[in-house]
């Protein structure tokens, strides 16, 4: 073991608590990095030291690449970890580490840099045999090119951006006639949001859902998969729920994923923990892109696998070689994570900056809750709406939503609205509990009929409830308990 002695956690809330955990139990020291608007975060107090890196803004203080680099060489940090969003996946912030010799919790700048760009990976993962959507091998050069390979693969087709991520740039092409304007109109958003203006084209997957594959490779040549994560409930492209294992998986098709999963991080190289996304529709899956940052819902995996990603991405960026091999991982029972966000389900999903004047997290068998909030924390408008990652874990899929229903009944969040009630009615749909979602599913307009008319039910639930805890002590002592905590960490 050539573990750090200490290492920067160069993001905020749940993530830098998250990464923080698993340094504190591999006795490395942690440095916390916050903005103006973070002075008392729950991560801030968490760390051994923690420094201001500016202002609220993330271009002002999370993104500051040299400030993070400054309080890593006066910390003497050996290492950054840089969570999931913010500086995750900049090739420049990953360059910067390697050139300043500290190391980066990830793949190299150059990986990095080739899994950005999706027509690259694209070509590079279809010569290694795995399966790519039907398009254009490389970016469209003039529009007969475009309209030929639209003929052959057949309408719907899709534009995508090179650089794209998100949606951006994306437009569905249904005729011949729309194929011009809708390749002017993506190469003019791509140029706007990336800087670059390559668009290809795809055939349209209907409905197909998005299934991911979690991966481990080490400096030494060793990769391991961890099974496969469904992801197809989203909503403008955030995740809401996340689960493994995937409800319609089969020994077959989870042979040929895992094994093209393993296929991408072979040819591109990749060291660090990895999640190869796929599309799935009408029985085929699809290679779509790599994400090469520990994601989100890293939690589910590591629930129904027992392995803690984090602890394997810290040893491996120590040059460690993996300890176990492909044999010695199982997936045993089911595990399900709903985000929790600070937003109004019913408003359009507004966020919903405020304070939390009372709160009361879940507990019990097979629950994790993975926050960085608290009772009288305020949710700022300058992050992400996420509060909190709710987490259950079963011997089947109905266990873990079982007690995903029970844990969402025993949350307690006054102050700002949030997804838990959206995730109680999801939790009760029918279609939902037979595992038939897809990345639609909440744009269809019965799901959220239905949805919409269990969220009005719950409102009510939810006022009784406040009227109620706001009648015990209990609230108070909660209360009176976290203050002493902080202030004995502060
Ligand atoms: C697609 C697709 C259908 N057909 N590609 C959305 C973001 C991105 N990185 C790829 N996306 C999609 N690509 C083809 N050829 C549908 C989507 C898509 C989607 C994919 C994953 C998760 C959520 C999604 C929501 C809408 C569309």
């Amino acid at each position: 073991m050539t573990f750090f002695e200490k290492i920067l956690i160069a993001n905020r809330g749940e993530i830098a608590i998250r990464v923080m955990r698993a340094c504190r139990e591999m006795g490395i020291e942690t440095v916390a990095i916050y903005s103006d608007a973070d002075r008392n975060s729950l991560h801030v107090h968490y760390a051994d030291e923690a420094f201001s890196v500016g202002e609220a803004p993330p271009a002002k203080s999370y993104l500051r690449i040299d400030r993070i680099l400054d309080v890593a060489r006066k910390t003497g940090a050996e290492a950054i970890h840089p969570g999931y969003g913010f500086l995750a996946e900049n090739a420049g912030f990953a360059r910067a580490c390697e050139e300043e010799g500290l190391v980066f919790i990830g793949p190299s700048s150059r990986t990095i840099e080739m899994m950005g760009s999706k027509i690259g990976s694209k070509q590079m993962m279809k010569a290694a045999g795995v399966p790519v959507v039907p398009g254009t091998p490389e970016g469209i050069r003039d529009l007969e090119e475009a309209k030929r390979v639209a003929a052959e693969i057949g309408y719907p087709v899709l534009v995508k951006a090179s650089s794209g991520g998100g949606g951006i740039g994306m437009q569905i092409v249904s005729d011949e006639a729309g194929l011009a304007e809708a390749i002017e109109k993506g190469e003019r958003t791509a140029q706007s949001a990336f800087g670059d203006s390559t668009v290809f084209l795809e055939k349209y997957l209907v409905k197909p859902r998005h299934i991911e594959v979690q991966v481990l490779c080490d400096a030494h040549g060793h990769a391991v998969h961890l099974y496969e994560r469904e992801c197809s409930i989203q909503r403008r492209h955030q995740k809401l729920v996340e689960e493994s294992p995937c409800p319609i998986m089969t020994g077959e098709l989870r042979d040929r994923m895992t094994a093209s999963a393993l296929s991408v991080a072979r040819v591109s190289n990749y060291v660090n923990a990895g999640t190869v996304e796929f599309l799935f529709a009408d029985g085929q899956y699809y290679f779509m892109e790599m994400n090469t940052r520990l994601q989100v819902e890293h939690t589910v995996t590591e629930l129904v696998t027992g392995v803690d990603l984090v602890r394997q991405q810290i040893a491996i960026a120590a040059g460690d070689p993996l300890e176990f091999s492909q044999d010695e991982v199982s997936l045993r029972g089911h595990a399900i994570e709903c985000r929790i966000n600070a937003e109004d389900p019913l408003n359009n999903f507004q966020a919903t900056p405020g304070k939390i004047v009372r709160y009361r997290s879940p507990g019990g068998p097979g629950v994790r809750l993975d926050s960085g909030v608290h009772m009288g924390y305020a949710i700022t408008p300058y992050y992400d709406s996420m509060i909190s990652k709710l987490c259950t874990y079963g011997m089947s899929r109905q266990n873990a939503i079982e007690r995903m229903r029970r844990a969402i009944s025993e949350y307690v969040i006054i102050g700002v609205k949030t997804t838990l009630p959206l995730h109680y009615a999801l939790m009760n749909n029918h279609q939902f509990v037979e595992g038939k979602t897809h990345t639609h599913f909440l744009s269809e307009e019965h799901i959220q009929k239905s949805l919409m008319r269990a969220l009005r039910e719950d409102e009510a639930r939810m006022a009784t409830l406040a009227t109620s805890l706001r009648q015990t002590k209990e609230v108070a002592a909660i209360s009176a308990a976290v203050g002493a905590y902080l202030r004995t960490r502060s």
